[in-house]
């Protein structure tokens, strides 16, 4: 009878060691999810007519949102000029060299011409003119990235390709001061500057009063003032990648 019970005692103790074992070999409770290629699309569209709407909120040019991406720097990219307006990839060119010349960090090389137009993750950094439905859509920018699984909060653009809408009239505006000379044409550089924001690693802002920054979501033909960055903007950049 005493040699049952101890039996027993032992059972138990051996039952409560081997889950208190099974507890303590259970995974810790946020899973780890494997570093894997993502792809993020952002879309450009025309400024919706919005008429009697109420006046617009005072004007906010102090802000800005992280894509929690970083550029590593020293980038390079291609235009391909077929569709586009003569004089294009220069005006691209300034559109990227804006972003680059608020930070001390190289982030962009001189851009140069590709035979190569679409989105395709393929080593090669592109900006071209496709066709894109609805023609609410001005451009559209994809850019992959390496989510390295854990909850560090930047990740690194392995690379990106940018296409505006070539079913949309697009011009250069002849002093970046429009919209009088350029009516009914998108600016190049306008929405370039615009589009190379997100490659830098910046977010869309909708609402009315961000307005007059070039991280503003819509933009309208003839517009030219996403050309100069504003505070958000800048501020934005030289969190990312310093001061001058
Ligand atoms: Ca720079
Ligand atoms: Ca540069
Ligand atoms: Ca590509
Ligand atoms: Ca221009
Ligand atoms: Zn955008």
């Amino acid at each position: 009878m005493k040699r049952s019970l101890v039996a027993i005692c032992i059972a138990i103790a051996l039952i409560l060691g081997l889950s208190s074992a099974v507890f303590a070999a259970e995974p810790p409770k946020k899973p780890i999810t494997p570093p894997q290629l993502k792809e993020i699309t952002f879309i450009h569209y025309a400024r919706p007519d919005t008429p009697g709407k109420p006046q617009p909120p005072p004007v906010d040019n102090t802000a800005y949102e992280l894509l929690g991406l970083v550029l590593p720097g020293n980038v390079t990219y291609c235009v391909n000029p077929r569709g586009a307006p003569a004089g294009a990839l220069a005006e691209i060119e300034s559109a990227f060299e804006t972003w680059d010349a608020v930070t001390g960090t190289e982030l962009f090389n001189p851009a140069s011409h590709t035979a190569i137009s679409g989105f395709s993750y393929d080593a090669q950094n592109t900006i071209s003119w496709v066709g894109i439905a609805p023609t609410s859509i001005i451009a559209m920018t994809s850019i992959w990235y390496w989510d390295d699984g854990n909850s560090t909060p930047l990740d690194a653009i392995l690379e990106f390709d940018i296409v505006f809408n070539a079913l949309l009239k697009w011009g250069i505006d002849p002093d970046d001061e429009g919209p009088l000379r350029l009516k009914n044409a998108y600016d190049v550089q306008n929405i370039a500057t615009h589009e190379a924001g997100h490659v830098v690693g910046l977010a869309d802002l909708y609402e009315d009063q961000y307005r007059e920054l070039t991280m503003y979501g819509y933009s309208s033909k003839g517009e030219t003032i996403k050309i100069s960055l504003e505070q958000g903007d800048v501020a934005g950049t030289q969190y990312l990648y310093g001061g001058l």
